[in-house]
């Protein structure tokens, strides 16, 4: 056996049996007893550097390792190689971040049990990899479902919790390198100098594992904050403003990031309110942070009703904008044209703005996908945004953070994989889905002596639970079926008087005698021409289009024949079927895992599952009971008929508002 081949035995008996705790997330286990090897460490004052080496010389059991700082172009900044050879390991980075990325790789392999026994060279694909938190200065969390915010701002910045170096720890473990504190729909507090205070102390924690901050800011804070009669961005006055702040911020955090910005959205204030264009804006508070270094991450979630289809209208107020952007702006982009859902076609605005810098914008936290209630990991949803968006064509992406004060960080255990899953794929795009799943649970929730046929299965849980979760709430295209606010259930037939059209269910599936899904066809909205010549052919044709696009795309008659040889109908409830029928399928999953997994994550797990069933349940009756009304049609013999009435179902009522999630009492409750 190569002498730096990392057994799993050697790893077992240094560290001894260890009980899952969902608090140390994948972190490396401390090595208890054993002999450590030898870390020589480079002759470096840095802090950053200082942690690699900590890390290493607290958890490493294999060779010694030799770490070298020295300039290499093709590490880039975060980058680093590690060269096995008779004496030990050699990890070179350019700069300590490198060093850093290098140690949690290492222990990554070791904790999950793969050797290290040849030459690797790893590089980042983007240099900003980024976690945008929803968080709000009174410790609520926008679409957070673990719990309140990390951030204790009334204590800040004089008492610092533990969690924020762990949280920065955590981070780094997995690539990620800077973090958005705040929400987007942004508290023009947060700029004040009470408040950047308590940002500067995160941020020195932070720095330490190579984690820039960032701020969300409100476009209106020059009025909000020091009464400034405008926020017009072509006003000198109000460039002065910015140029000022920008200068305060860089005083007290030398490294500060930059600014994300959700302008002209959903109420928020934005250069449109003063007739200017969102370059305009952007390239206002660009200059201010330039000669700082910052930058500006200006969100093209915008749908004022430019056109009467809302998913395209980013696409229509962006587009003509490509090439008025200063170099350090970046437009942050969702994935999907309308707003996260369990499966959007990606948004035509990727590839349509050559000349501006692009960024992806995934969701972490399952606003959309059943909350901390449901498994669905997520990784494969991100991977198929990759297939379609060249991970090349763009130059960083950002994850809005499912991360809360929860003991476990993220609510649902399983909840914690997509975070992980996310820090691995803005490191390495390619990585595969079912690899980094398989990877997350050795690192946390099985046990040793798992059967590899228990493993696998629970692999393939989580792999195909995104897929799944897709199929009980909204397959084929279907899109926000969700109830009104909260976004947990099912309420396709939701009418609010006064209610935006486009906030509600009927806009976006138009069921109707004839069929089923939105038009948008070139004899349609038209959306499919935002798209590339190629790809518009195919999406504008009902016989070509992928299964899974079609109801996006197209108005289609419910006893269509589709390439299966099915009606749509029957097509249409066998997927809601399906996806039921696997997470009924996850519990026996689940069940055979438990003799190798800590026995309260068992239950835990084991009880939102069954929640997790209940809702598939509930999404697949009340969904095929009220398409039922306009089809008109049986349903097939191998579906099985619903339990409960569509009467019953537009009963239910979770008694939350917007924002929040369901407790499991509440659920056992309705339904
Ligand atoms: C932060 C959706 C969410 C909002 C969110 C918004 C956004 O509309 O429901 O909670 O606001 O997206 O991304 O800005």
């Amino acid at each position: 056996m190569n002498r730096y081949l990392i057994s799993l035995a050697a790893i077992i008996c240094a560290i001894g049996a260890w009980a899952y705790d969902g608090t140390k997330l994948w972190l490396p286990q401390q090595a208890t007893g054993g002999t450590s090897p030898e870390i020589t460490s480079p002759k470096s004052k840095d802090s950053v550097v200082a942690v690699a080496v900590g890390e290493l010389r607290d958890s490493w059991h294999g060779a010694p390792v030799k770490m070298v700082l020295k300039k290499d172009k093709a590490l880039g900044r975060d980058g680093f190689r590690i060269i096995p050879s008779e004496g030990g390991l050699t990890l070179s980075a350019s700069e300590p971040s490198g060093l850093l990325y290098g140690a949690y790789y290492l222990l990554r392999k070791q904790d999950s049990g793969q050797s290290v026994d040849t030459e690797i060279t790893d590089v980042p694909r983007y240099d900003l990899r980024i976690l945008n938190h929803w968080d709000n200065l009174d410790g609520t969390i926008e679409r957070g479902y673990a719990g309140h915010s990390l951030w204790k701002w009334d204590e800040l910045p004089d008492v610092e919790s533990p969690r924020y170096r762990e949280y920065a720890r955590v981070n780094a473990s997995i690539g990620i390198n800077g973090t958005v504190l705040n929400n987007v729909n942004a508290s023009s507090k947060i700029l004040s100098h009470d408040y950047l205070l308590k940002v500067a102390k995160l941020a020195d924690i932070f720095r330490h594992y190579g984690i820039r901050v960032y701020l969300s800011v409100n476009f209106a804070s020059p009025m909000q904050l020091d009464g400034l009669s405008t926020a017009d961005p072509l006003d000198k006055g109000v460039a002065k403003w910015w140029k000022n702040k920008a200068d305060e911020v860089y005083s007290l955090i030398p490294d500060f990031g930059g600014f994300l910005v959700k302008a002209n959205s959903e109420g928020q204030p934005g250069p449109c309110d003063f007739g200017r264009s969102h370059a305009d804006g952007a390239n206002m508070l660009a200059e201010a942070l330039k000669p700082h270094g910052g930058i500006v991450m200006w969100r093209s979630f915008v749908y004022s009703p430019s056109d009467p289809d809302r998913a395209k209208q980013a696409y229509v107020e962006f587009e003509p904008l490509d090439g008025q952007f200063a170099p350090n702006v970046i437009v942050q982009i969702k994935n999907g044209p309308v707003d996260f859902q369990p499966r959007e076609p990606y948004s035509p605005l990727f590839g349509a703005m050559p000349a501006t810098k692009q960024m992806a914008e995934f969701q972490v936290t399952q606003e959309y996908l059943g909350h901390s209630n449901h498994i669905a990991y997520l990784a494969p949803m991100w991977k198929e945004f990759f297939e379609y968006v060249s991970p090349e064509s763009i130059s960083a992406v950002a994850g809005v953070a499912n991360v809360g004060d929860d003991s476990n960080w993220t609510g649902h255990p399983f909840a914690q994989a997509n975070w992980y899953a996310f820090g691995r794929l803005a490191w390495n795009p390619d990585e595969d889905a079912s690899t980094i799943a398989r990877e997350w649970l050795e690192l946390t929730v099985v046990e040793d002596d798992m059967p590899e046929n228990v493993k696998s299965g629970l692999v393939d849980m989580m792999v195909t639970s995104r897929e799944a979760v897709v199929d009980y709430m909204m397959p084929m295209g279907l899109h926000h079926l969700f109830a009104f606010g909260h976004h947990y259930g099912p309420e396709p037939w939701c009418d609010v008087p006064g209610a935006r059209p486009d906030w509600l269910p009927k806009y976006y599936h138009r069921a109707d005698s004839a069929g089923l899904g939105f038009d948008r066809t070139l004899s349609g909205s038209g959306a499919v021409s935002q798209y590339p010549d190629s790809l518009a052919g195919v999406l504008n044709d009902a016989d070509q289009c992928p299964e899974e696009f079609l109801l996006w795309f197209h108005h289609v008659p419910w006893n269509k024949t589709l390439k299966s040889g099915d009606t749509m109908w029957n097509t249409l409830c066998r997927h809601y079927e399906s996806g039921y029928d696997a997470v009924k399928r996850y519990q026996s999953v689940w069940d055979s895992a438990k003799p190798y997994v800590d026995e309260a994550l068992h239950q835990d797990v084991s009880r939102r599952l069954i929640a997790q069933a209940r809702d598939a349940r509930w999404w697949k009756d009340a969904c095929l009971l009220y398409f039922q009304q306009y089809s008109n049609m049986p349903f097939p013999k191998d579906v099985e008929a619903p339990e409960h009435t569509l009467d019953a179902m537009k009963k239910v009522n979770l008694g939350i508002t917007n924002y929040e999630s369901p407790s499991m009492d509440s659920l056992d409750a309705v339904r």
